[in-house]
């Protein structure tokens, strides 16, 4: 891998997060290299005298297992509440950009160095009204409220649950949709409650022709109100429909030569421009079909404290059903903004 693409996929500043970068522009990739060339200190800068917090992490090359024949890689043996220095940060990111989904188990972060860790990927979403955790930069997925006892099975936050089990990337329905999301694995059920992942960039690749072609240039438009209206029609109140209007997404996005194109569809979708009713729902119907097969689903058995992160550029995503009137689980997610809208991305 070249170090230029690498560069396109991500962000190496050790102490000013700078901006998820999108995956192929050239002047970008200038910029970044620049801004590598001034803002990376020497790693005695970022250990201090003795690193003494530097060496759980003071990494060589990063082994990682892969976990699907189309996405991800586990990472063991980091601790990823200890400073990362450059060099660990790039390869990281080159894991990254080779999987699409990371999983690093065993890390029993707080929240704060949750933070710390995405930040180094860019600005953080802030969490939009309605969700627990809103105006802050993360969201907690859970069924378990305040004082710590378990929410009734009808309970918004747990419809909210619900919705998240139909396939979607995280924020499809922002003007700019979010780069990557980071998972972390509080409480764990012990039945079921498993995410599960697909790779769109593998399955565009697989895609018949028939339907490559009936997908080249077309916009979907994804609206948030959709997707919740699929579980329960009063799941949004009118405030934060009014916060999230209906936005126009490229249906294919270009990840450049070597990774290739990603069909970018979920639920957030509500129809394809240019078809008539009908014709867009047959699409989608076709699309989300395809897509879902079981030979491209990639599910992941949640243990306490695994930290999960995929690009939502190229990831769709689902919660699968657990006992939540009997049992605890609770996921709290960092989502790193992304930089550009996907109609630039084509
Ligand atoms: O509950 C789950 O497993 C899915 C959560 C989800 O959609 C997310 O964290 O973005
Ligand atoms: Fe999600």
């Amino acid at each position: 891998m070249e170090f230029g693409d690498l560069l396109s996929q991500g962000p190496l500043s050790g102490t000013r997060p700078p901006r998820w970068i999108p995956l192929c522009s050239n002047r970008l990739k200038t910029l970044a290299f620049l801004r590598l060339l001034v803002a990376t200190p020497p790693r005695w800068m970022l250990f201090g005298p003795g690193g003494v917090h530097g060496r759980l992490n003071d990494a060589m090359t990063l082994e990682s297992h892969t976990l699907h024949d189309t996405l991800g890689a586990r990472i063991d043996g980091l601790g990823l509440g200890q400073p990362i220095d450059n060099a660990l940060f790039v390869e990281i990111l080159a894991q990254f950009r080779r999987h699409a989904l990371l999983l690093f188990p065993a890390q029993d972060l707080t929240d704060e160095q949750q933070i710390v860790f995405s930040e180094r990927f860019g600005p953080l979403e802030i969490t939009k009204t309605g969700s627990d955790g809103a105006g802050t930069r993360q969201v907690r997925l859970t069924n378990i409220g305040p004082d710590g006892a378990l929410l009734p099975s009808d309970h918004r936050q747990n419809l909210i649950g619900r919705a998240n089990r139909l396939w979607h990337a995280d924020s499809s329905f922002k003007p700019v949709p979010a780069g990557p999301s980071i998972l972390s694995a509080r409480e764990v059920p012990a039945h079921g409650g498993n995410t599960e992942f697909i790779n769109m960039r593998a399955v565009y690749a697989a895609l018949p022709a028939g339907l490559k072609a009936k997908v080249e240039d077309r916009v979907a438009v994804h609206d948030f109100a959709h997707s919740r209206a699929q579980v329960n029609t009063g799941l949004m109140t009118d405030a934060e429909r009014a916060e999230v209007p209906p936005v126009r997404q490229a249906l294919v996005l270009n990840h450049g030569p070597e990774l290739g194109r990603s069909l970018y569809i979920g639920s957030h979708v509500s129809h394809i421009e240019g078809l008539c009713a009908a014709d867009s729902d047959r699409l989608i119907d076709s699309l989300m079909g395809f897509a879902t097969q079981a030979q491209f689903i990639y599910s992941h058995r949640w243990q306490r404290h695994d930290l999960v992160m995929w690009d939502n550029r190229c990831v769709i995503h689902r919660g699968t059903p657990y006992g939540d009137d009997r049992e605890r689980r609770c996921l709290v997610r960092t989502t790193v903004a992304g930089t550009a809208p996907t109609l630039l991305e084509r």
